[in-house]
């Protein structure tokens, strides 16, 4: 495929001096296109495997990015720097499709870092302030008007029933591998479905989530430290706070990377912990509810064995959903993951204290 034809398709200012991979998702793929003009731009080819539905998905990005800009030019912010800026293609689309492949141009956000493994607490705290204010300013954006781009993609539920499946099936032959593994996960069924039920008892509300939290969503500027511009707007749609919590814990709050293969260097920092439920308390302000700051712990409990029982099912499939750079890599994240859960599980009650006490 050529990026270069397909860079020439958006109205890019300037002319392309190179287009270069860039960064380390685990879904799409990522060129930055520089340019000899002002600005640089970020390509994306979306996973169309994963998101099959991208136009209902790119409808998302550019309705929930309008709106989030609106807010944010009210209250005198850079827009360019501060939410992500879709480039139209030259004949004003909002994407493109070529030979089944989608892809998409974004406005590059310069001087800015992602993290994979946090250095200061005071940067997670900034980022845990930013998906914060993320949620709230999302709070009077109407949910209806969005499309479920991965249905079910937290029902942990139905999670649990895919992982059954995968088990059942053994596609890659590997069973006899994780059998501890399996059995980690079945010991957890019932835990599984408390997020589901409260959302379903109306116990907490639905909202417009971001449900992908994680630390390299989040663009850091370089010189202020402070997170500026939350990205990867793929998985936008209605969902619960727990989960954007949660999934945010569950990878900043590790003090390895997610693939990291000496499990004793994996553990839980309850004071990154601390940083962030401080942070995310106060960017969201009055909209958070009572029930939801109880049930804080449990979301990052949720998303970690989610996320574990994801990689989990992955590896018995085959390797079909995550990129992997290597064949045991869904089982390495997933011994990160289980590591974890088994931490935050004995740290629940000083979790418990930290919520109350962050919230004022
Ligand atoms: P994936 O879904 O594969 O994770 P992302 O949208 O998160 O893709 O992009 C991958 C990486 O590219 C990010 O972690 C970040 O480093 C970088 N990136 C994406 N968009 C921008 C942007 N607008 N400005 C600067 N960097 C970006
Ligand atoms: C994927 O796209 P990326 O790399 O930010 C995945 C998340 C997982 C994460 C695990 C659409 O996120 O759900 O939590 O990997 N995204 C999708 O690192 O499945
Ligand atoms: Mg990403």
């Amino acid at each position: 495929m050529d990026t270069y034809k397909i860079a020439r398709l958006f109205d890019f200012e300037g002319n392309i001096i190179s287009i270069e991979p860039y960064g380390d998702g685990h879904i799409n793929d990522t060129y930055l296109v520089s340019t000899d003009g002002k600005t640089s731009y970020i390509l994306q080819r979306l996973n169309t495997k994963i998101f099959k539905n991208y136009q209902g998905l790119m409808d998302n990005i550019q309705k929930v990015s309008a709106f989030l800009s609106d807010i944010i030019t009210k209250e005198g912010g850079d827009v360019t720097r501060e939410c992500l800026t879709l480039i139209p293609t030259k004949d004003n689309k909002h994407y493109v499709v070529v030979n089944d492949d989608c892809w998409r141009a974004y406005i590059f956000v310069p001087d800015t870092i992602v993290y994979q493994i946090i250095d200061t607490p005071a940067i997670f705290e900034n980022t845990g302030e930013a998906f914060g204010k993320f949620i709230a300013r999302l709070d009077s954006f109407d949910a209806s008007t969005l499309c479920e781009v991965i249905p079910d993609f937290h029902n942990t539920v139905d999670r649990y029933q895919k992982f059954l499946t995968a088990v059942e099936e053994n596609k890659s032959g590997r069973r006899d591998n994780v059998k501890e593994e399996i059995e980690f996960v079945k010991k957890r069924k019932d835990f599984m479905s408390l997020i589901v039920n409260a959302l379903n008892n109306k116990e907490i509300p639905l909202r417009v989530t971001h449900n992908d939290t994680k630390l390299n969503n989040v663009l850091i500027d370089k010189t202020s430290g402070k997170a500026i511009c939350i990205i990867d707007l793929d998985t936008i749609m209605p969902g619960s706070l727990l989960y954007d919590f949660g999934d945010s814990i569950r990878f900043g709050c590790n003090t390895a990377l997610e693939d990291e293969p000496d499990l004793s260097k994996v553990n839980f920092d309850i004071e990154l912990y601390k940083s962030y439920c401080t942070g995310f308390l106060r960017g969201i302000g009055d909209k958070i509810t009572q029930k939801e700051i109880n049930m804080l712990h449990i979301g990052s409990i949720m998303m970690t064995l989610e996320c574990g029982t994801r990689f989990l099912t992955d590896y018995l499939d085959g390797d079909l959903y995550f990129k992997t750079k290597y064949p045991e890599h869904n089982l390495v994240r997933c011994h990160t993951q289980f590591k974890l859960v088994e931490c935050m599980e004995k740290a629940s009650n000083e979790m418990i204290k930290i919520a109350k006490n962050c919230k004022i």
